[in-house]
């Protein structure tokens, strides 16, 4: 029996037919982005600059993305499918604008609308400003990650912080790192929707106490701070298909209640500063990446951010009306190393204080949700918690992890029983020096699965950091080696490499299905693909080369090898043995050898408390200036240090090498995702056997990749030679040290502590024993590319199409479905849209 329509009904469906999707036909698109001049902005023709015209433009996009999003979400719901929650303290998503307009397959059509407008669409990129929320690799696999999630059409959250002041702006003054801050929403963000329809209450500090409530005994937290977590949502578009996710970034503000009380105290000047610490929490990013600080600051962030997303998932869950015992089937967490891993006491404290669950049911449902990636084996690099800041900021948490590490040490002496040893080392407590909690331990007991981010790393987990864990739990351990999305990484850095592949495959699906691209190796050897490959190379180190000279006013020949290093700075990964390379090639060529011609190019930024990784970059420029200015050199060599390395320009310089260098002592660097970048834009390793080194030079082949220096299983063993005296460095090496020692690069003073790291019996990252292979991989490298171009061609097309299994989509199916047992929920567009498949 048929209802019949109500006044609700009928303004459902007016609703409905007024909220229809957005046309894009050319008028309309023109019609809307001159709206957003005349309305959003204030402005009109005349005024209206290439900012206003980048602002408007993403305006117009941003409202395409939030009708996507807010119906990907209610498909969703409907299906009811279970989902990942993405926790990073880092996002580093770069520039938005290029990357929307070609998930939504508009770029063509807003490139023809724009330019009657007298706009053109480059000139419109090139004005946004890169959302820098992250140090490196770590916070750049987070975006690579939700580029993938939402493209491959798998239910997924990402959420962080929104720092107010991202990574920090680079410059270099007399060849010293100098730090700008990064005041990066200056003109606002078009693409974060703030709502403030969502936020929630965070607590510190305060008191603690356990009460009888209605016969049973209860826990009573009384933070002594409270304030807010606001949300902001930033949309996320998959390729090539309607479903769109969302990262979501909280931001503390101080809660009315806590005003109300300042009031009372009658002490208003000093209520106003209370209320800015509040707002302060969320106001900057750490600039450390591998080490850890133990700033009161940072582990607020850290808790701010959990508690308010452990929050806001439970709310979600709560909109399902299942019981808590569905939880694990509803939501996956997962932790992008341990910075959220206060996560699972948040959860654990949620569900027995709030909900009322037991212990042993809060702590099944935690086990069964949360998982953790380790991102590295260095040991200064793992967290480490003082108890007694924790105890002090989270009085209800510290009793959360006491009673988890008591049942869990309860476990260890079962397995073996009276060893004192192995409790002392796999206690979440470290009692040896003062009391620290050790989070990758807590991250470990508390999750289901623990995976390491490439093979050798995942091995290394096991063995090296972890390996009681590992012999207590062998079946929570795997490996999910790294990715990287081909949208940005091919598409948008180096749209002609991308042209090639589609009119050569005869379509565009390896956008979506990387490994297709395997299909061009039979023409590695066919010499007009060669030319339209080299080409399409020589054009890019042109482009290159514009930003050279506009940013450090160097001319390069665009003719000669194309080497970079760009990453960031630190010991492990040796831009030092870069540079003691170069000095090397320099000698040479005083010596009046003619050597192969060279632009060596370096990029990265140094923590600003990282005084050995700053002198480095102190040492590259000095080198450059003696170089660059020597009329003995000339077009032999050039050296350049492009300031403030970032994603906007790592798009720029990634198609442009002929060579680039992953050169990390073996075993230090976890993955690395650079590597998998330059090789899949036709750009040659120089590397170690480190990280995903291993398994790209498996993937393209060890004839397309240049490898030296020790492996992993004999690091220490040069360390001890090193040590003993029974290492001798190789002459070249000796020469070039006593190049610095003799001022040829400056007062030598300035860089003896660099000098004294690598010399007499120290040395840690092995620099001196891996120089001698070193600089004969890059002679090689230099006949290789000059003797042979056909063969360097054919390399260079090896090293690209047969990297497919590095996109960021076979990572993140791997992850899907070995450890969060999502599936692919493709929500249906309406058919008029043009990038429907
Ligand atoms: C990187 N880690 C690894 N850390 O070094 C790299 N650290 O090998 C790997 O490819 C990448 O993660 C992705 O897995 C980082 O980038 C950080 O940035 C970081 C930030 C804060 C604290 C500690």
């Amino acid at each position: 029996k048929q209802r019949p329509i109500d006044k609700e009904d009928e303004r459902q469906l007016l609703w409905a037919f007024l909220a229809s999707y957005l046309p894009d036909d050319k008028s309309s698109l023109q019609k809307q982005f001159v709206q957003h001049v005349e309305f959003t902005l204030a402005q009109t023709r005349t005024e209206a600059t290439n900012f206003s015209g980048f602002q408007a433009l993403s305006y117009c996009i941003r409202e395409r993305l939030i009708e996507r999003w807010k119906d990907t979400i209610l498909f969703f719901k409907q299906k009811n499918v279970k989902q990942v929650n993405y926790l990073s303290l880092e996002f580093l998503i770069g520039r938005s604008l290029q990357n929307s307009l070609g998930a939504l397959g508009l770029t063509g059509k807003y490139s023809d609308a724009l330019k009657d407008l007298g706009f053109q669409l480059e000139d419109l990129y090139d004005e946004e400003r890169d959302a820098g929320l992250g140090n490196g690799g770590l916070g750049r696999l987070a975006a690579c990650f939700m580029d993938s999630l939402a493209t491959c059409n798998f239910p997924g959250f990402g959420y962080g912080l929104r720092y107010k002041f991202g990574m920090f702006y680079q410059t270099l003054v007399d060849g010293e790192q100098v730090e700008l801050p990064d005041y990066w929403l200056n003109y606002g963000s078009p693409w974060e929707i703030e709502r403030l329809d969502v936020s929630y209450p965070i607590g510190f500090c305060g008191t603690c106490k356990e009460v009888e409530e209605n016969g049973k005994k209860v826990w009573k937290w009384e933070p002594a701070e409270e304030m807010l977590a606001v949300a902001y949502d930033y949309p996320i578009p998959g390729f090539k298909t309607f479903n769109t996710l969302n990262i979501r970034l909280w931001s503390s503000k101080p809660s009315s209640q806590f005003n109300l009380e300042s009031f009372n105290r009658g002490d208003y000047l000093g209520a106003i500063r209370e209320k800015e610490q509040c707002e302060n929490i969320t106001n900057v990013l750490y600039p450390n990446d591998n080490t850890m600080q133990g700033k009161e600051l940072r582990l607020k962030q850290q808790f701010l951010f959990v508690s308010a997303t452990i929050q806001d998932i439970i709310t979600q869950f709560k909109e399902t009306g299942k019981p808590f015992s569905e939880f694990h089937n509803s939501h996956a967490i997962q932790l992008n190393d341990t910075h959220p891993t206060l996560g699972i006491l948040e959860l654990m404290r949620l569900l027995i204080d709030n909900e009322g669950l037991s212990w042993d049911q809060a702590w099944s449902i935690t086990t069964k949700t949360f998982s953790y990636t380790n991102h590295t084996v260095l040991p200064e690099a793992l967290e480490r918690w003082s108890v007694g800041m924790v105890e002090h900021l989270l009085p209800r948490h510290i009793r959360i992890l006491y009673e988890i590490n008591d049942q869990f040490l309860k476990l260890v002496e079962k397995k073996w029983p009276g060893d004192m040893e192995k409790r002392r080392t796999l206690s979440i407590i470290d009692e040896d020096h003062g009391k620290f909690i050790r989070m990758a331990s807590l991250a470990i007991v508390g999750s289901h699965t623990i995976n390491g981010v490439a093979v050798l790393h995942s091995e290394l987990v096991k063995s090296d950091v972890f390996p009681l864990f590992y012999a207590l739990w062998p079946e929570k351990f795997q490996n999910k080696t790294n990715g990287v999305t081909p949208r940005r990484w091919i598409q948008q850095a180096n749209p002609d490499l991308a042209n090639l592949f589609t009119k050569s495959l005869n379509s565009d699906r390896w956008l979506v299905q990387l490994d297709l691209i395997k299909d061009l190796k039979n023409m590695a050897d066919n010499a007009s693909f060669q030319k339209d490959w080299m080409e399409i190379k020589r054009a890019n180190k042109i482009r290159l080369a514009k930003y050279i000279e506009k940013t450090c006013d160097i001319v390069v020949n665009c003719d000669v090898l194309f080497d970079c290093q760009v990453k960031r700075f630190h010991e492990y990964k040796r831009q030092l043995l870069n540079i003691l390379g170069v000095i090397h090639r320099y000698l040479e060529i005083k010596k009046g050898i003619k050597t192969a011609p060279r632009v060596i190019i370096f990029g990265g930024k140094a923590a600003p408390g990282y005084y050995m990784a700053k002198n480095i970059i102190k040492l590259i420029n000095n080198v450059a200036e003696v170089v660059n200015n020597d009329p003995a050199v000339g077009d032999q060599l050039k050296i350049v240090f492009i300031p403030n390395y970032c994603v906007s320009n790592a798009e720029i310089i990634i198609p442009a090498s002929d060579i680039s260098q992953h050169i990390s002592t073996a075993g230090t660097e976890a993955s690395g995702t650079s590597n998998m970048k330059f090789s899949m834009n036709g750009g040659l390793i120089l590397g170690t056997l480190d990280g995903a080194n291993i398994e790209i030079r498996e993937a393209i082949g060890k004839e397309n990749m240049y490898i030296f220096g020790a492996k992993t299983e004999d690091v220490n063993n040069a360390r001890k030679k090193i040590h003993n005296g029974t290492f001798k460095p190789d002459p070249r090496f000796v020469s070039v040290i006593t190049a610095i020692e003799e001022n040829t690069f400056g007062e030598y003073e300035q860089f003896k502590p660099i000098v004294d790291s690598i010399t007499s019996g120290n040395d840690h990252y092995i620099v001196s024993f891996d120089f001698g292979s070193y600089v004969d991989a890059q002679i090689q490298i230099d006949n290789d590319y000059y003797k042979n171009k056909a063969g360097w061609a054919k390399k260079s097309i090896l090293a690209s199409v047969l990297c497919g299994t590095f996109s960021s989509d076979r990572t993140i199916k791997e992850y899907a479905s070995q450890i969060w047992g999502i599936e692919e929920w493709k929500k249906p567009g309406p058919v008029h849209l043009s990038n429907e498949e």
